[in-house]
């Protein structure tokens, strides 16, 4: 691409991108993953396709670049759900836990947590730590995946994924007697219930990595749709079903064509630019997390 050449950019699509999306990027993968990538690039531009804490988090590790998201009002429901004016009174009433906060929240969320962390490395991060309460914010559902793997106690935020909290263990039964041979793999958004029924609860990188190194043939998916493209692109011969139809982010799909990036390219707009005291402050818990 001529534009791109020119602009010294790199193209960056989350795994949940419309395929067409993820097919122009220079690499697709979980917000950590590219969040990674574009400090460790010489681009000066980072086109970031996916939603706003996760150009946020680019522009967080990447203060010298240019980050274009080319959907500007592709927001998370999830990560709206904790501010920092809530995160600070609730910190209160919990003086002596460690604050973690999913990737999944705004830069000022970030910048009055402790640690960072995404549903990879949940569990790691919350086992690092020396406190023995942990405030984790703002995925309950998250939070309670991660409070059956550690002795810690967890104290949930109330904030869930609108795409992923609405799948129903029915739906769980359904697929499995629809394909009785498939293995269930759901992302640890998904609710109890769900996560019950799941013979893998992994994020989209460990959903990759397990699809990729298991001799089974057929899974049920249990994450949003985006991630299919790549399991199927990765894993040829290997058949799979969306768990729910429900299954879609319609902030994800606000990138909607080509053309909105090449837009966004030519335009050098819409700009992410995050506030200097609280870049400072939520870097300090991005790079926490990426020192374990
Ligand atoms: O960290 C990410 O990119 C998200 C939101 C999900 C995942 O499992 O990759």
């Amino acid at each position: 691409m001529r534009l791109k050449k020119e602009r010294n950019a790199i193209i960056l699509a989350h795994n949940y991108q419309l395929p067409e999306i993820q097919d122009i990027a220079d690499v697709t993968g979980d917000s950590l993953e590219l969040a990674r990538l574009a400090s460790q690039n010489d681009a000066d531009v980072i086109v970031f396709c996916g939603v706003d804490f996760m150009a946020e988090t680019a522009a967080i590790v990447n203060p010298d670049k240019t980050v274009l998201l080319p959907a500007k009002d592709a927001g998370c429901p999830l990560a709206e759900m904790a501010d920092a004016q809530s995160l600070v009174a609730k910190k209160k009433e919990y003086p002596d836990a460690a604050v973690v906060c999913y990737v999944n929240s705004s830069a000022e969320v970030k910048a009055e947590s402790d640690i960072c962390c995404t549903s990879a490395n949940a569990v790691d991060v919350v086992n690092s730590l020396k406190e023995d309460r942990v405030l984790f914010v703002p995925d309950q559902n998250l939070a309670s995946w991660v409070a059956r793997h550690t002795e810690k106690e967890i104290i949930p935020w109330n904030g869930y994924c609108i795409t992923h909290h609405r799948v129903r263990a029915e739906e769980v039964h359904r697929a499995k007697e629809a394909h009785p041979d498939a293995v269930v793999v759901v992302h640890p958004e998904c609710p109890a219930e769900v996560v019950d029924l799941a013979d893998e609860v992994a994020s989209t990188t460990g959903i990759l990595r397990y699809v990729k190194n298991s001799s089974a043939q057929k899974f049920i998916i249990g994450t949003e749709m985006g991630l299919l493209h790549r399991l199927m692109k990765e894993n040829p011969g290997k058949v799979f079903f969306i768990l729910s139809p429900g299954l879609v982010c319609p902030n994800m799909k606000k990138i909607s064509s080509i053309q909105m990036v090449l837009d966004a390219l030519e335009s050098n707009a819409p700009q992410v630019r995050v506030d200097e005291e609280i870049r400072l402050k939520a870097l300090a818990a991005v790079e926490r997390m990426l020192a374990i």
